[in-house]
């Protein structure tokens, strides 16, 4: 019985290991470079890059609305700030850092001097506050001096256990770091030069709020009230706790989240660091938990970069170490936010859009009232290509921008049926974007409906009725009818949106059988620029399919393979989506290896090919943005489940390299979560379930089945 049981926690203890390997990226060096080998922890609002290094520690810190700018002139995400940790031990012997993101601690461990040193860091939701706690397996072991550096030149302040820097960026917004050391044995001491001195400490806790006073509400001006008094109290809080206690609420708040969904694609590699794993895989070897892995990263970076309550996710997440990043880190209406969302709901973190959506409302006066400026004529509001926090737009008009913002609200409602939000948050943007075409639209010579001033992002010439356009607006008008239809109001104006969609131009097949990308019929057939833009309607539209407009889908398929397969990070990325939807599993897979193609360190700005990841797992543009990373977690959820067409399909496109598997939690429209599990290619299982009394109609394996989902019960699909 004894044997019994101990055989049994073994063989528990083992899966548990196996599961932690499974979910961690792990080195054996301290990274060098910020871009390609620090790793990122963030609570949506307070974010940091470790770089791990065990005698000069160095955390690199954001908040997301450090911004420069106003409403007139976009400016740039900053740079917050740098932690610097010198130690005084000696150099260590062993050393190994992981990034646990099952638990979002990051974990640092080394032998120096015959003592055994552990870091665990991670950032609090709950606490608002970065929790760097400092351990070793014998009293008194640590001595050092800790800094804080702020990004704009802020002269930082010691006094006690606390560091303090902060100050006002051109545009007026204050921002402040707060820094308090908590120990436990031995003395630190402040130092007129801004440092904090520790003397044989045994353990201590490194605590960082930091905070500005910009909100987002636009009828208060977006200033807040300063951060000095929150961040003190968000500090106060913190460390009023125990570490364990800290630990414990962070993990409980990340996996409440986190854990929604499972994936396993095989067998778990050998435990080799995440960089080896890179290198073999680019060199060919079959690595499908890494694959895995990072699908499970980019829910990671989500739920580190988009909590509710702060901004949404910009071009590098929430992590950016410049104060004049590539892009301004913005906030970029043609492909890059949208992106950045497209895992939220099919990957069950829907809370994690709210960001977005608040953004966007917070935007609507601005933008509204530079609308009216450049198109007198129009009701509504649009984007321009680049934008900021207070709604300011830089570089082009980009007229469909709010009509692709106005999907995501859409889809918000589709996954989750909350009506409320439908009501009150969705439908009055919905119908105001639609308001705007109304009135933007122009009628050609035949009657068609064309976007006047088009410009397929960004691959010109400017035209009217460019295709992208046209699929846009008619996502929006099928999104407005809907989400009006589905609350029982507007018959009216429904009627004159449905007119209008018939008769918008629509994509049209060319002469080499490739979906024209311009009204007229010019594309290249030698043409491999990133943007595929007319491609749209494929996904994340729903204009065309395989299934109900075959001939379209086989033209979207000739552009996607003319275009091919290398290009810039989410540019790949878009196209795993792509594949995904046009039911090509091996292809889209073979997208996904090209994304997960280990890079070097490469600052520069390649427009071109490039694109990959770096060995922390970061996408690459060139350089590091991080949409490619939610591209390719979106892109591997539609190739397991797509419910785009009214029906839940489940794994559509399983790539050959992918016979063997399981998930569970990944979402479908109508609020249903799906668990799955496969041998040699074939489901062996499949479970729905919907908190409400509903039905589906479910395909697999070539059939369909229409099963009903009593309220709140796991319904086990027969596969005979
Ligand atoms: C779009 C893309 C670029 C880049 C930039 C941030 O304009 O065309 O490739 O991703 O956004």
């Amino acid at each position: 019985m004894r044997v019994t049981t101990r055989a049994l926690m073994i063989a528990l203890a083992l899966a548990a290991t196996a599961s932690a390997q499974r979910l961690t990226l792990h080195y054996t060096q301290p990274a060098e470079d910020w871009q390609s080998q620090a790793l990122p922890i963030g609570n949506g609002r307070l974010g940091a890059m470790i770089f791990g290094d065990a005698r000069r520690e160095h955390v690199q810190l954001n908040e997301i609305s450090l911004w420069t700018g106003d409403e007139k002139d976009t400016g740039s995400y900053q740079n917050l700030g740098d932690l610097w940790l010198d130690l005084t031990h000696g150099t260590p012997e062993t050393y190994e850092r992981r990034l646990d993101i099952d638990t979002a601690i990051h974990s640092i461990e080394y032998r120096a001097d015959g003592i055994a040193y552990r870091r665990e860091y991670l950032a609090s939701a709950p606490q608002q506050a970065l929790v760097l706690r400092y351990t070793a397996d014998k009293p008194g072991a640590y001595s050092g001096t800790l800094r804080l550096n702020d990004a704009h030149g802020a002269r930082t302040l010691a006094a006690a256990k606390l560091l303090t820097a902060g100050g006002k960026l051109a545009n007026g917004l204050q921002y402040e770091t707060a820094v308090q050391l908590v120990n436990s044995g031995g003395r630190v001491t402040a130092s007129a030069d801004g440092a904090l001195h520790i003397e044989n400490a045994d353990a201590f806790t490194i605590l960082v709020a930091a905070g500005t006073d910009y909100i987002a509400d636009r009828t208060r001006g977006w200033r807040g009230e300063g951060p000095h008094e929150r961040i003190l109290a968000q500090l106060k809080a913190a460390a009023a706790k125990p570490y364990a206690g800290l630990r414990a609420a962070h993990v409980a708040d990340y996996q409440q989240l986190f854990r929604r969904v499972s994936l396993s694609l095989g067998k778990a590699a050998a435990d080799l660091p995440t960089d080896e794993r890179l290198v073999r895989y680019r060199d060919g070897a079959t690595d499908n938990e890494l694959e895995a892995l990072f699908f499970q990263f980019g829910r990671y970076l989500l739920i580190s970069s988009s909590r509710p309550g702060s901004l949404p996710a910009n071009l590098p997440g929430l992590w950016n170490n410049s104060n004049n990043p590539p892009w301004r880190s913005d906030y970029h209406s043609n492909i890059n936010v949208q992106m950045n969302y497209w895992p939220a709901e099919p990957t069950n973190l829907s809370e994690c859009a709210i960001p977005f959506f608040d953004y966007v409302n917070s935007l609507r006066g601005v933008r509204a009232e530079a609308t009216g400026q450049h198109y007198p004529k129009q009701r509504g509001w649009t984007v321009q290509t680049e934008n900021n926090i207070f709604g300011a737009g830089s570089f082009k008009w980009n007229p469909p921008g709010s009509a692709w913002y106005a999907q995501h609200y859409w889809e918000h409602y589709a996954f989750t049926r909350d009506e409320e939000f439908l009501r009150k948050t969705a439908y009055p943007v919905l119908k105001e974007v639609t308001q705007f075409w109304e009135d933007h639209l122009v009628a050609r010579a035949d009657g068609t409906l064309v976007t006047p001033d088009g410009w397929s992002p960004e691959h010109g010439p400017e035209e009217p009725g460019v295709t992208y356009d046209q699929e846009i607006v008619w996502d929006l008008f099928t999104n407005y009818l809907e989400a009006a239809a589905a609350l029982g109001v507007d018959a009216e104006y429904r009627q004159k949106v449905e007119q209008l969609r018939e008769k918008l131009l629509k994509p049209k097949v060319g002469a080499w059988g490739q979906l024209q990308e311009w009204p007229e019929d010019r594309d290249d057939i030698r043409d491999e620029h990133r943007h595929v833009s007319h491609l749209f309607a494929l996904h994340p539209g729903r204009q065309i399919s395989p299934v109900a407009t075959p001939e379209l889908a086989q033209a979207a398929k000739v552009s996607l393979s003319a275009r091919g397969d290398q290009s810039t990070g989410w540019a790949m990325a878009w196209r795993i989506n792509f594949w995904a939807r046009l039911l090509d599993g091996d292809h889209a897979h073979r997208l996904l290896r090209n994304l997960l193609h280990i890079t070097g360190k490469g600052n520069n700005i390649d427009y071109g090919k490039g694109g990959g990841v770096y060995s922390n797992l970061f996408d690459t543009h060139p350089p590091f943005q991080i949409d490619g990373n939610f591209g390719a977690t979106a892109g591997i959820a539609e190739m397991l489940l797509q419910s785009q067409a009214g029906e839940i399909d489940l794994l559509p496109a399983l790539p050959q390299a992918w016979a063997e598997g399981a998930v569970t939690g990944l979402k479908a429209r109508g609020n249903v979560t799906v668990d799955m599990a496969w041998k040699e290619g074939k489901l062996t299982s499949a479970t729905l379930r919907s908190p409400v009394t509903t039905k589906a109609t479910v395909r697999f394996q070539g059939r369909t089945q229409t099963v009903a989902l009593p309220a709140g019960q796991v319904v086990k699909l027969g596969l005979q």
